[in-house]
């Protein structure tokens, strides 16, 4: 057996939060811009990502902002809700919101002197950023689209009641932001714990989504845990568990790569939250805590293989496990245009440049949920429901809209309709290549390659992200682009347009200007040998597309 590894040192900045408290108080105080490095990885566990500016050359002064992420179970908000987030981006934020590719909505360049104003307006409007980010259950997704099936909602009860559960335990975010008093004491409230968690948290990120059955818009295959309900007549009779995805590459790490979640049981409805808890705790306890790049739970699957998984739950579980249901998709598209909501309303998706809420696009969304009362719900895949909606709304939302600009999905090839982005520059820390402001000139060329093989209907699924890390899940795309060295992207093809396939490596070190053009062959290949109906990853995967071209 080979001797235990030394933890990393976040291992031991976690262990020294005091639950995470750490210096935080203290550093909030101080004039300087900026927190130390351990505070900037406890701030994470308070959904606040201390950034730079990458767009200022290296060796000239930056002051450091944050990017402030809100945890929104689900997606659901209601037009209040919205509209103080709206507000706030003016206030305290950059005049934008950023709607994530897991329903959150981030702020970006929050000033350290404005933190506390803004997670106190939140909290305000029953909003929180507690573990929207750091090494705990994150938001926990959830198809948003309420369509005609009281059991949608049922699913949405569900994750919210999840989400609810594995929200760590500590007072540190009440008495730090919300609680000026408490805050100036900032040790831990006697007799404080963290059943679940314990005093160093999970050894990393820790993801949960619910997919609707047969629809895959959350993407559920690229979750720690995915659920997919069992429907009866009235409702779920039972859960399909799934455990083990994540998108990450660490660039030079060999044994990091992109794995899809296996079906691991099934669980009865009041089976759900301990079962989802046991796997939790299979994380906690097994993770690797001496390289975080190691450190999700799909590496203990790869490590343990299925069964020694499923055993070590059923241990947990006091009982043997109920075999998983086979899963069928019909779509993995998200919900835009206008669809018949259950409640007599309808609702309308309308899609977002890569989820950027700002300009005219801002103006219009803040007229529609102000003077038609609208609900907003925030997909997985960076757009945005409009619901609520009466029948002899329609007309009136769609002109408000269009008045300020806004293209919805019919006025889109569906190419751009379903684009997805990560932020990558200026605000990641981490990217290496342009994502959400190179999109629309990838776009374009691409839209340009489709149409000249007459394919410009096609709804292919493009994603781009600027590292290998998979923020806007590329590599479940049929079309997928990752930033790989200074300006090159790699293109990888394949995937399924519902999400149960990644997408496998066609080129390397592409230039941006040059993407359409190594994309054109496979575009007149497609066109020339596909199968009737085939869609465009199925027709790689088929193929070997990206076997024979590489
Ligand atoms: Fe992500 C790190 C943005 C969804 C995998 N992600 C980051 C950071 C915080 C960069 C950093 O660590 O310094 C990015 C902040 C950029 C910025 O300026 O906002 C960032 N991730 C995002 C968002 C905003 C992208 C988006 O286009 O919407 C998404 C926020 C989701 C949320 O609301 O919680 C986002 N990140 C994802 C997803 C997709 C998903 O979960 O469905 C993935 C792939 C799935 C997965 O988890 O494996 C993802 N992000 C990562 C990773 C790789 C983790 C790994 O296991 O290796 C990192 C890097 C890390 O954690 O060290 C990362
Ligand atoms: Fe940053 Fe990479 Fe995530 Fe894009 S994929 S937001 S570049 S970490």
């Amino acid at each position: 057996m080979s001797a235990p590894q030394a933890p990393s040192g976040v291992e031991l900045v976690k262990q020294s939060s005091r639950h995470l408290r750490g210096r935080i108080v203290e550093e909030l105080a101080l004039e300087t811009p900026g927190f130390s490095k351990e505070t900037v990885h406890i701030l994470k566990f308070h959904g606040t990502y201390q950034q730079g500016d990458r767009d200022i050359p290296k060796g000239q002064p930056v002051t450091p902002g944050s990017m402030v992420r809100v945890g929104v179970p689900g997606g659901v908000l209601t037009a209040p809700q919205y509209l103080a987030l709206d507000a706030l981006a003016d206030q305290v934020g950059d005049g934008g919101l950023r709607l994530t590719s897991r329903q959150d909505i981030q702020f970006h360049r929050v000033r350290k002197a404005n933190l506390r104003t803004l997670l106190r307006a939140l909290d305000r409007n029953f909003l929180s950023t507690l573990a929207a980010c750091g090494d705990v259950v994150r938001n926990v997704t959830c198809c948003p689209a309420p369509f005609e099936d009281p059991r949608r909602d049922e699913i949405q009860e569900y994750a919210r009641t999840l989400a609810r559960r594995f929200k760590p335990a500590t007072r540190a975010y009440f008495e730090i932001w919300l609680d000026g008093e408490k805050a100036a004491a900032a040790e831990t409230a006697p007799g404080e714990s963290e059943p679940l968690y314990g005093d160093t948290y999970l050894p990393r990120k820790f993801k949960i989504g619910f997919a609707a059955p047969g629809d895959n818009c959350i993407d559920v295959y690229t979750n720690d845990i995915g659920i997919v309900p069992v429907y009866g007549a009235a409702g779920p009779t039972a859960f399909t568990v799934l455990a083990g995805g994540g998108l990450g590459t660490s660039p030079g790490i060999k044994a990091t790569h992109p794995r899809l979640a296996d079906p691991i049981c099934t669980a009865a409805p009041e089976e759900l939250a301990g079962v989802v808890e046991a796997v939790i705790g299979i994380h906690r306890d097994f993770g690797n805590r001496s390289n975080r790049k190691l450190a999700r739970l799909k590496y203990v699957l790869d490590e343990w293989g299925l069964e020694r998984f499923q055993a070590e739950l059923a241990e947990r579980l006091g009982r043997s496990l109920t075999p998983p249901q086979p899963l069928a998709w019909q779509d993995g598209r998200d919900h835009l245009g206008w669809h018949a909501a259950g409640d007599g309303h309808g609702f309308l998706g309308v899609p977002l440049p890569a989820g950027r809420v700002r300009d005219g696009l801002r103006t219009a969304l803040r007229e529609v949920v102000g003077n038609f009362g609208a609900g907003v719900r925030l997909t997985a895949q960076q757009n945005l429901l409009l619901t609520g909606l009466r029948a002899s709304d329609r007309q009136g939302v769609e002109d408000m809209l269009h008045e300020h600009g806004v293209r919805l999905a019919g006025d889109l090839p569906p190419v751009v309709r379903q684009a997805m982005a990560c932020p990558a520059f200026p605000t990641c820390g981490l990217a290496i290549t342009e994502a959400e402001r190179a999109l629309p000139a990838i776009l374009a060329d691409i839209q340009g390659a489709l149409a000249e093989s007459g394919l410009e209907q096609e709804p292919i699924t493009m994603r781009i992200t600027g590292c290998p890390n998979g923020c806007a899940r590329s590599l479940t795309a049929e079309l997928g682009l990752v930033g790989q060295s200074v300006a090159l992207y790699g293109i990888y093809l394949g995937g399924s347009p519902v999400g149960t396939r990644l997408a496998a490596l066609f080129a390397v070190n592409v230039p941006r200007e040059k993407i359409a053009e190594r994309l054109r062959p496979v575009f007149q290949r497609f066109r020339d040998q596909r199968q009737p109906g085939e869609a465009f990853g199925d027709f790689c995967h088929r193929a070997g597309v990206t076997a024979e071209l590489a």
